[in-house]
């Protein structure tokens, strides 16, 4: 069953302030480091314990991250009448405040790609005709770059699940039809002190949620502000680190693996004085892809737990929710 959360209220900003407790800094966050040969292991572990963690040694140079994280820093910095002719995200674009269809809002602006070079749509050409080639050569480039290393971790993840072949999860990401996407996001500084200064009140950047696809690859600058959700409910804050990558279990992932990773959930709370930049790819199958266990990881005797779906059904539904919905309710097995 899906648990819809409650209508947004008349004023859109009055849903940004959230009463959330305070929250401890979560320093056993599960690091793995891509070149260490218990990698595979370690990537299983994880994605069972918390569907979260941060990969080290990845490949990815600091450099191209920072180049991005510049040239995305200047696309923000335009006028907001600038901005807003790549406005509005339908689903890809810009977008300020508002996210997904359904009035979830955020203290965020963002711009959202598709991440497949041929799936390239007219309004991220557009995007990027109007604007600097060098902007676009950035992106471009550290996505060629994040894909590869997410690649790489998939295989690992095969590997660490004894599952063959090894590219039977990565080889979804690989195709060319693949409906991935990319995601840059600039949460500006809270503008108003006294708005986090009332009592245990925080601004919400972006509002607690999973992630649809297989899996999500972030990496943010050294603004704090990420949170995820522990299997016993409490919420916890990710320490930012600019040279490592924060992996998520995403839904699809949870299904292919019947449940046993599960998609974690996470928010953004914004800073009272520093920017956050994040930039994400969402690694998703091709639309036609049909959703469920890996055959090789169910035990004898072992159903799927959930009814037979393909990506795009799942995608149409999860554009008809809320951001805090649980989207995969609605294909659990009863
Ligand atoms: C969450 C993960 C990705 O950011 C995203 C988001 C998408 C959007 O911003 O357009 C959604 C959200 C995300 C899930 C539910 C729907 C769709 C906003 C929303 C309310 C790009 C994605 O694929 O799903």
């Amino acid at each position: 069953m899906v648990v819809q959360s409650q209508p947004a209220a008349l004023d859109p900003l009055s849903n940004l302030i959230k009463s959330c407790k305070p929250t401890s800094l979560f320093t056993e966050i599960p690091e793995v480091d891509l070149t260490d040969p218990a990698a595979k292991t370690q990537i299983v572990k994880a994605c069972e314990e918390y569907g979260f963690f941060k990969v080290v040694n990845h490949g990815v140079s600091l450099e191209l991250m920072n180049k991005l994280e510049a040239e995305a820093v200047k696309f923000f910095s335009q006028s907001q009448s600038e901005k807003d002719k790549a406005s509005p995200p339908d689903p890809f674009g810009y977008g300020s405040k508002r996210i997904g269809p359904n009035g979830d809002v955020g203290w965020i602006e963002y711009l959202l790609l598709n991440a497949n070079p041929q799936l390239t749509s007219h309004k991220t050409l557009a995007i990027f005709q109007e604007r600097s080639q060098k902007f676009r050569r950035a992106v471009d480039e550290y996505i060629v770059a994040v894909k590869k290393m997410s690649y790489q971790v998939m295989e690992l993840m095969a590997d660490g699940l004894n599952i063959t072949p090894r590219n039977v999860m990565s080889k979804l990401l690989k195709d060319e039809r693949s409906d991935s996407c990319f995601r840059l996001n600039h949460y500006p500084p809270c503008p108003d002190h006294q708005l986090q200064a009332l009592s245990g009140r925080n601004l919400i950047g972006f509002g607690e949620h999973t992630d649809p696809q297989i899996i999500s690859v972030l990496r943010s600058n050294n603004t704090s502000g990420l949170q995820i959700q522990l299997r016993d409910g409490t919420w916890v804050s990710v320490p930012s680190d600019q040279s490592s990558f924060f992996l998520n279990v995403g839904d699809a992932l949870q299904v292919m693996t019947n449940g046993r990773f599960k998609s974690v959930k996470h928010r953004v709370l914004a800073d009272t004085n520093k920017s956050r930049i994040s930039m994400i790819y969402f690694g998703g199958p091709p639309l036609s892809e049909k959703i469920a266990p890996l055959p090789t990881l169910l035990a004898e005797e072992e159903e799927s737990l959930y009814k037979e779906f393909t990506w795009c059904e799942y995608k149409m539904s999860a554009y008809k929710s809320r951001l805090a919905d649980h989207r995969l309710g609605l294909f659990e097995k009863t």
